[in-house]
């Protein structure tokens, strides 16, 4: 039965119905009843298994199909009117076009199926930053994963009242057929559609397709900013609370930092780090001239590989009950899921995430083939269950924002951590970020892209336009975070990380909330400000860069090292993306900001060793 008088809903609900044409719908109202009677028939039909209620209680293992495993940024779609509006960051249809086509593949292929109706809200429902989606799906595993990931249920559509306005997202999914596959955004329409696949952020319509793509249009226009960051509170010894924001791309450490936990030093002092968000913040003008943010999410869908007890204690915590995982290894001794990662022992009964036995012996940790849990294997875990999630996290009003963080993974030129002089520059360097890829999204890992802000594959329009966006931010609030790089992924020559990283990201944001309150050093350099090596605190850290080699004041030295050559390179590299992607629509600002960094850079590069060889 329908859950709301909304005619604009019933007309969603009727529209997609006709159709996916499905034998049943189903709204869903939140109820732990309805969630509970939907997990033993996801478990019946083989959807869900589940596993070991001691040890893992209410948790259960889904296994995609393997053409299906991550996001696929080329089959999403960003469909405007005007194809200028999609920009070069996207890929366009017209609008007319990708409906006509989404309806051809959608036409039908709910038949036999149910159809579930899913309100949910981005943000506290109430709160002004909150906005309601409906998604309509084919899917238990997307019902599911969407009641841990937003809040769901009939308060949402109460919040809609009679006749308000939400973004529409259907999914359907079809025969999961790769070629067929389609992620589209219709910006313009408020409208999400999603056919032929079944893994999260394609098919969880909430998260990067609405709080990123959507709302991030919605955001140019309507004044505030949707960023693909995570939001992590840090509480002094004397208790006093400070906000930082950080967007790195996709699996480049955002669930770790949000959730990290300090050196025992810092603990012992009494600091302590609150996670806010750990992929996704909502901003805005606070009437005090900061910068607020929010949380949209009411979850957490993060990368399992890696995830232990010592590299994150709180995420793990977090999926030990009432967690859903995608692609993970199953122990079939204990019933229980294992990663790479997880523990240096390797279980002796498992079954791979693609549903065969898996031969502990065949392993080779330098090829993926062997893994027993697929690269972006997720877990889908309540944020209520994270050791430290943040008193704030329900907050209507969010949390105000004394810094905000870039990084991405840089092997080499990018330094562990610099400032920029001001706003405008802060932007520039977000708008300059390249990152090598990720098992996060399809095709090749470990190419060096940009990817400006970690919203390339988020911006729901012209990426041109978004950078005047965040100019125009900053230029209307009279207190600005102050805006950071950070790169824990600086390599030595032998392709070993020199940073230890994980719990001692402290140590780098000790310093970089230090700035902001005046109260530490730095150096100018042409890229902005550095810490001197003796800002960065090193107590106690006895880090193993590799066999035998520990980490020195000499490794810290090196990584904060700006190499004005490099430097150089990386500003024509800049230049080139401008002027040969984003064309026309880079900001003045940002133009002047290149000026400078290759100004500085010259001004600074040292002259031609000239030669002593008397034969020269
Ligand atoms: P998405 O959920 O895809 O947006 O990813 P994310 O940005 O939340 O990344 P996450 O924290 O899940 O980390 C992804 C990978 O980076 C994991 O394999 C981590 O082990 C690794 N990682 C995270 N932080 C660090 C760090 O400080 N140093 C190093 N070397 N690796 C890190
Ligand atoms: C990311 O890729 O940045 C994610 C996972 O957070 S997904 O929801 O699949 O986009
Ligand atoms: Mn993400």
């Amino acid at each position: 039965m329908a859950l709301t008088k909304n005619s604009k809903v019933l007309e969603f609900v009727e529209e997609s119905a006709k159709l996916g044409q499905p034998d049943k719908i189903v709204w869903i109202d939140g109820s732990a009843k309805q969630i509970a009677a939907l997990k033993e028939e996801a478990v019946k039909s083989g959807e869900l298994i589940k596993l070991n209620e001691q040890l893992l209680p209410d948790c259960y293992l889904h296994r995609t199909k393997v053409n299906d495993v991550a996001r696929v940024e080329d089959r999403t779609f960003i469909c405007t009117k005007n194809r200028d509006d999609a920009g070069p960051n996207n890929y366009w249809m017209d609008p007319r076009q990708a409906y006509e086509l989404a309806n051809e593949i959608a036409r039908g292929s709910m038949k036999g199926r149910t159809m579930y109706v899913i309100p949910y809200s981005m943000g506290v429902v109430g709160s002004s930053f909150a906005k309601i989606g409906i998604e309509v799906t084919d899917s238990i595993y997307v019902v599911l994963n969407m009641n841990i990931m937003t809040r769901v249920g009939k308060q949402c559509l109460d919040a809609l009242g009679k006749d308000g306005d939400f973004i529409k997202g259907f999914h359907a999914k079809c025969n999961v057929d790769a070629d067929k596959r389609y992620i589209m955004h219709f910006p313009e329409d408020n409208t999400i559609i999603s056919v032929n696949s079944a893994y999260g952020g394609n098919v969880l319509l909430g998260k990067k397709c609405f709080a990123l793509r959507i709302a991030s249009y919605l955001g140019k226009n309507e004044g505030w900013m949707a960023e693909h960051m995570l939001i992590l509170g840090v509480t002094y010894p004397d208790g006093e609370k400070k906000y930082v924001a950080a967007a790195f791309p996709s699996a480049c450490g955002k669930t770790n930092l949000a959730m990290l936990i300090p050196p025992k030093h810092y603990l012992e002092k009494g600091y302590k780090i609150e996670t806010v968000g750990d992929d996704i913040a909502w901003i805005r003008r606070g009437e005090d001239g900061r910068l607020w943010a929010v949380n949209p999410e009411n979850g957490f869908f993060g990368v399992a590989p890696g995830t232990n007890e010592h590299s994150n204690y709180n995420a793990l915590k977090s999926t030990q009950r009432g967690t859903i995982f995608t692609n993970v290894a199953l122990n079939t001794d204990n019933m229980t899921v294992w990663w790479e990662g997880l523990s240096k022992e390797l279980p002796e009964h498992c079954i791979d995430w693609t549903g065969k036995p898996w031969d502990p012996a065949k392993f080779d940790k330098k090829d993926k083939s062997t893994c027993a849990a697929h690269p972006n294997s997720r877990f889908t875990a309540p944020a209520t269950n994270c050791p430290c999630v943040s008193p704030e996290f329900d907050s209507k009003r969010g949390v105000p924002l004394s810094a905000i963080i870039f990084g991405g993974r840089r092997a080499s030129t990018t330094p562990l951590v610099y400032e920029a002089r001001d706003w405008n520059h802060g932007v520039f360097i977000g708008s300059a970020m390249s990152s090598e890829t990720t098992a996060a999204a399809t095709g090749a890992t470990g190419v060096l892209r940009h990817d400006p802000m970690a919203m390339k594959p988020f911006t729901g329009y012209h990426m041109g336009d978004y950078f005047a966006h965040w100019i125009e931010m900053g230029a209307k609030v009279t207190n600005p975070p102050k805006i950071f790089n950070v790169n824990w992924f600086r390599c030595d020559k032998d392709g070993n990380f020199m940073w230890p990283g994980f719990g001692d990201n402290m140590r780098v944001l000790e310093w970089i909330l230090k700035r902001c309150e005046n109260k530490a050093d730095a150096v100018e350099t042409p890229v902005g400000f550095v810490p001197r090596a003796e800002d960065i605190d090193l107590t106690d850290l006895d880090y193993e860069i590799k066999k035998g080699k520990k980490f020195t004041v000499d490794d810290l030295k090196e990584i904060l090292e700006i190499d004005a050559d490099k430097w150089l390179k990386e500003a024509d590299e800049i230049e080139g993306y401008y002027k040969g992607t984003i064309k026309d629509r880079i900001p003045q600002e940002l133009w002047d900001c290149l000026e400078t960094l290759k100004s500085k850079c010259s001004a600074v590069k040292k002259p031609a060793k000239k030669s002593t060889d008397k034969n020269d």
